[in-house]
């Protein structure tokens, strides 16, 4: 398919959802993003870090993270090429944690994306300074690779990373789960886990978008909200896949939670219960977008960001 066949404006027409083709937005926005990755490491030295971090960075994925962020950024009435440097460092933060995530002092995963782990083939030294590099990179994508953003609105972006990277985000989640394998978890500190571990991430992505394209308080708030939802309903899916999928179909290690002894909402709800559970999150975060459908800047782009939410749920892998 070429890019034109897909762009993101043939995928759309008017502001009527019903005739948004989400497959060819998916498509379109996913073939742009894998060529900023592509682009975004360099002939860079040494040889051998740099195949390490390419090695995880374009190994796939669905790349929803990237794509949150542009459509956020259209959403807020900006100019979605102008936020394709931080789409790109966001996937940097997400491939770092999995590599650090995959390491066997964390969950020592052998397959992530269908491949061999990172540490699999570089060992452990090379796979933490592959994540490290990626993680400063995404820094630097933001700082002194986002030509044409006010700085002011870069500045705020750097602000976002910094929380979800650190200890009110990912290493926060991180520690409470790996804290609490093997112990009795309730629904409280589960959401603390997920909120934190994978939510902050999703959040980051809408958020660092929509101030790119210049969204107001207002409109930042809704799209918290939305985040919220997508964010915890995307990690409930996550822990039904685990026990009703393949390792195939996954590309990662399907049964991993129980192996691990890990509290998951199946393992608290029940597979029905968790279901519903994240059908209601979904449904109140596309709700949060009902502000944008008929006023203000991006009035009419909303179509992607709700239909990216449904994507969330109706996912297999
Ligand atoms: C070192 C700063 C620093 C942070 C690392 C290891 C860690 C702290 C956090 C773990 C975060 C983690 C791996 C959360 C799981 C999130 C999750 C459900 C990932 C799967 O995302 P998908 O399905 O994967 O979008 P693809 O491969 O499609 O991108």
């Amino acid at each position: 398919m070429t890019a034109a066949a897909t762009s993101p404006e043939s995928a759309r027409s008017g502001s009527d959802q019903k005739a948004f083709d989400f497959k060819a937005y998916l498509a379109a926005q996913k073939q742009m993003v894998e060529a900023a990755l592509d682009d975004s490491l360099g002939p860079e030295k040494p040889e051998s870090l740099r195949e390490a971090m390419r090695y995880s960075l374009l190994a796939g994925g669905k790349r929803l993270r990237p794509i949150l962020c542009l459509a956020a950024c259209e959403l807020a009435g900006g100019d979605p090429q102008l936020a394709m440097p931080t789409a790109v460092a966001l996937e940097m933060i997400h491939t770092m944690s999995l590599i650090h995530d995959d390491l066997p002092a964390m969950d020592n995963d052998d397959l992530r994306r269908g491949r061999p782990t990172n540490h699999k083939v570089y060992g452990d030294a090379v796979a933490i300074l592959a994540g490290d590099a990626l993680l400063t990179r995404a820094f630097e994508m933001v700082s002194l690779r986002s030509p044409g953003v006010p700085s002011d609105r870069l500045l705020k972006v750097v602000g976002e990373l910094s929380l979800v990277a650190g200890a009110p985000g990912l290493v926060g989640g991180q520690v409470v789960d790996l804290e609490c394998e093997g112990k009795q978890v309730d629904l409280e500190t589960l959401e603390y886990i997920h909120l934190h571990k994978t939510g902050a991430l999703l959040k980051a992505c809408v958020i660092t978008g929509a101030l790119i394209g210049g969204a107001d308080d207002a409109q930042l708030d809704c799209l918290r909200t939305y985040a919220r939802g997508i964010g915890l309903a995307f990690q409930i899916v996550d822990d039904i896949l685990d026990v009703t999928a393949s390792s195939d179909v996954l590309g990662k290690t399907a049964g991993k939670d129980l192996i691990a002894d890990k509290t998951t909402y199946p393992k608290l709800l029940g597979l029905e219960e968790s279901r519903q559970g994240a059908k209601t999150l979904i449904q109140e975060a596309k709700g949060s977008l009902a502000a944008f459908t008929h006023s203000g800047a991006g009035a009419g782009q909303e179509a992607p960001l709700l239909a990216l939410a449904d994507y969330v749920i109706g996912r297999d892998r």
